[in-house]
């Protein structure tokens, strides 16, 4: 379907995942008319698309949600602590229709193109089925965790039984029961995806090249009575989660003291009781874990220790126990019998660091010299994270510069929402954003407004372009990177910095000052008449506060 004239839009978003829902709840507020275009067949984002057995949470109900309307946050009903994929995929349709966000949504449709026209200002914006519109404002919501990495594995397409990556599992149930499944990949969603495969395929082959973290997650059905008392200040605990690292709020974190000032048999007391308590707690229980590689390393022989307690083989329990990197360096994966499953006849673990995998055969993997004959390969291989998903959107700014060239040596952005070169458009849980480093909702309600907050300014003012300066922009990257400094992320290789692609450039990209800093930041530049930006045409003296 071509179009000849371009429809126009005040805005245009990419993404109706939990950013784009509520990206267009704004502008449509601000009487803006906005167009969502979204590639998949339904709303919500990451949720509608990794539906993979296991899928679920790593966040609790109570933060993991939208806070925005204090009607919704009462009438929705979450039934376990950490919710499955099904329930969150209910819960965005829920949003898309009680807010009535179906009508400007237009799925089924990726964007392949948007570039900026200077001689009018204006973003042209092109869709897989030939459709053309303009919009003054582009939003990419299109996810930090959407671009699927898909690992060159010789011979892959030879195989002849079924394939499916976690984060593209298919709609209609998949057979697995009787089975000879293998799965690559033990990050989140490995870990997540292979207790549940193990009790339904007759036999599970795990390729592991990276033995990770992992910490259980004590889901457990929601307890009416805490519901009730949680939601009777609902917005007292929204507002300590808005100060806090990683925007979340829990009363058992020990910010006080560090691992080393306590006696080891203190220490490993806490630590036991905050493993059995949940993921957050644990990491949390000193306030330096995250930074002192000496702290770390008695929390990492905790969790170590416990998984040659849980594993009975101990050649296998010695495979899985995580020895290249501190803990929580690559993201803290959260299980429900992880560790568990290596004990089970049927499940074999196969350690592809030490021996890679060759190939793919038509009937399965070959590594070390055997070949494992499998009915069913999961790729639970991860993302191009955090770039994947904006640099395919296939952006040009000014002078038809593409975002892919401006980023070859890794990502430029201002506050992660904007980068120079590309007027009006904004990226949300973009890079150098704290975005992936907390509770995702938080991030994207923070963002959501600040850009609203933005655009409201600039329509008060007469002002038609907004864009980073270069100067703003190379502050900020040396700002994060000196950020990540102080961190143990760059100790692994991990989807934060790139290094989970090879090739990948840029390092680590969220801003990791936390999320309670950036917001203080995002606030400031704002007060200060958008500081760091520049506007077209300048706003007038006595400038209109949104
Ligand atoms: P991750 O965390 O990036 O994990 C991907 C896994 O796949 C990881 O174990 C990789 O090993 C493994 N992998 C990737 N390519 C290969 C090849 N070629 N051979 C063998 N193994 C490979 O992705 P997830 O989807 O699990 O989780 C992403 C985020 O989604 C998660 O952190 C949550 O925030 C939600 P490696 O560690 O690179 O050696």
């Amino acid at each position: 379907m071509a179009t000849t004239s371009p429809s126009e839009y005040d805005a245009v978003v990419v993404g109706a995942g939990w950013a784009g829902m509520y990206m267009l709840y704004r502008l449509r507020q601000m009487g803006l008319a906005t167009r969502v275009y979204e590639a998949g067949d339904g709303v919500g984002g990451v949720w509608h698309w990794n539906r993979y057995p296991g899928a679920r949470t790593d966040g609790e109900w109570m933060w993991y949600s939208y806070s925005f309307s204090a009607e919704l946050e009462q009438e929705w009903s979450w039934s376990e602590r950490f919710p499955a994929q099904p329930e969150l995929e209910r819960y965005a349709n829920h949003v898309a229709d009680r807010f009535d966000l179906r009508r400007d949504i237009q799925l089924s449709t990726r964007v392949v193109g948007a570039d900026f026209d200077e001689s009018n200002g204006r973003w042209r914006v092109r869709t897989e089925h030939g459709e053309l519109v303009t919009a003054s404002y582009l939003v990419a919501a299109a996810g930090a965790l959407s671009a699927a990495n898909v690992p060159e594995l010789k011979g892959l397409e030879a195989f002849t039984g079924e394939c499916y990556h976690t984060s593209r599992w298919p709609r209609e149930p998949v057979e697995l029961a009787g089975k000879r499944v293998g799965v690559v990949g033990t990050g989140s969603s490995g870990v997540q995806c292979i207790p549940v495969i193990a009790t339904e395929a007759a036999h599970l082959v795990v390729f592991q090249r990276t033995a990770n973290f992992s910490v259980p997650a004590w889901n457990v059905p929601t307890d009416p009575a805490f519901e009730r008392e949680y939601k009777a200040d609902y917005a007292g605990h929204r507002r300590r989660q808005r100060d806090s690292a990683i925007g979340v709020y829990w009363s058992h974190a020990n910010l006080e003291q560090s691992a080393l000032e306590v006696p080891p048999a203190e220490r490993t007391a806490a630590f036991e009781h905050a493993w059995r308590h949940g993921p957050f707690t644990l990491m949390n229980s000193y306030n330096d874990l995250s930074a002192n590689l000496e702290a770390n390393e008695t929390l990492s022989e905790f969790v170590r220790a416990k998984v040659r307690e849980i594993v009975r083989d101990p050649d296998v329990a010695e495979l899985l126990v995580p020895t290249t990197h501190p803990i929580g360096a690559k993201r803290l994966c959260i299980d429900t019998g992880y560790y568990e499953t290596f004990n089970r006849d049927n499940v074999t673990l196969v350690d592809v660091r030490s021996t890679p995998i060759e190939e793919i055969t038509a009937h399965g993997v070959r590594t070390g010299g055997a070949e494992y004959e499998l009915d069913v390969i999961v790729l639970a291989t991860g993302f191009d994270a955090m770039t994947g998903a904006l640099e395919r959107i296939g952006l040009r700014g000014r002078s038809g510069r593409s975002l892919s060239e401006k980023w070859a040596e890794g990502p430029r952005t201002y506050l992660g929402l904007s980068t120079a070169g590309f007027p009006n458009l904004f990226m949300l849980m973009g890079p150098g954003s704290p975005s992936v480093l907390g509770n995702n909702f938080e991030a994207i309600e923070q963002q959501v407004e600040w850009v609203s907050g933005c655009i409201a300014f600039m329509r008060a003012n007469g002002i038609e372009l907004v864009e980073a300066t270069v100067e703003a922009e190379d502050r900020w990257v040396d700002h994060v990177r000196e950020l990540a400094d102080r961190t143990l992320f760059n100790l692994a290789d991990n989807w934060f910095n790139g290094r989970n692609i090879p090739g990948k450039k840029g390092g680590f990209t969220p801003y990791a000052g936390g999320y309670g800093a950036y917001r203080k930041e995002c606030d400031e530049v704002a007060a200060r008449g958008y500081a760091g930006f520049t506007f077209v045409p300048p706003p007038r003296s006595g400038v209109v506060r949104s």
